[in-house]
């Protein structure tokens, strides 16, 4: 018989190695408030055998719109885990369990979303963090929501929705990203009618609720949004 410590799982077997490496990521485990409770590894988070129990972490989305108001786009990777080949909004991820990206306070949240999403723009997408100031970031909201990927794996998150207008330079990281596209209002809602594309879950989610709202108030109008206090649960 084999002991406890060559006892191998195979949940991560024929994935990509470098997107296995990932799953070793601390991310920050919740109560239903955004109370952070302690940590678990981005793999632990994502395995619906742990959602199903409640396991629940924090999360980020990035909308990037660029100085024609239009927003960035990028079809994830066949190599990601959780939903490849996706078109979703410009950068999705998890602020890690370290100092300075973790925080109990909704401030301090923020604060950490931000520099995980300043972090993960240059991973994902090699946008360079003097072009993405923290500072240039806004902070909307926060959605809670559960979605499965494909039976194995999922999401569930409190989801700090961030915006932010910059025009920039993208080099996309191949193993994350494998297309972008700079889109209209109009341009998505005709890629919606594309029934050859799919669309991650909590991308959908944003655009039946608000996105559309707040695109349409970006010049100036976006403050009437900022920081709400509330979780939505979607
Ligand atoms: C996770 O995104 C975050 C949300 C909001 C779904 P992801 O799967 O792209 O994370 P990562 O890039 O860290 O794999
Ligand atoms: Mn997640």
């Amino acid at each position: 018989a084999r002991s406890a410590t060559e006892e191998q799982d195979h949940d991560l077997d024929g994935y990509d190695e470098e997107q296995i490496r990932l799953m070793d990521e601390v991310c920050i485990v919740l109560d239903d408030d955004d109370m952070p409770i302690g940590s678990a590894s981005k793999k632990t988070c994502h395995l619906m055998e742990n959602i199903d129990k409640g396991l629940l972490h924090r999360a980020f989305s990035v909308f990037l719109f660029d100085s024609k108001n239009r927003l960035l786009l990028q079809q994830r990777a066949s190599e990601k885990i959780t939903f490849p080949d996706m078109w979703t909004n410009t950068c999705c991820s998890h602020p890690l369990g370290i100092p300075g990206e973790t925080g109990a306070t909704l401030d301090a949240a923020i604060a950490g979303v931000k520099r995980a999403a300043q972090r993960k723009l240059d991973h994902e997408l090699g946008i360079k963090a003097a072009q993405v100031p923290i500072e240039r970031f806004d902070f909307l909201t926060r959605i809670h929501y559960r979605a499965p990927s494909d039976g194995k794996w999922g999401e569930h998150e409190i989801d700090y929705i961030l915006f932010i207008k910059a025009d920039v330079d993208v080099h996309a990281n191949p193993n994350e990203v494998q297309d972008t596209r700079y889109v209209s209002e109009d341009d998505l809602k005709t890629m919606f009618k594309d029934d050859a594309l799919s669309f991650t879950p909590w991308f959908k989610l944003i655009c039946q609720s608000m996105l559309f709202k707040w695109w349409e108030q970006l010049n100036g109008g976006v403050e009437q949004f900022k920081a709400e206090r509330e979780i939505r649960r979607m």
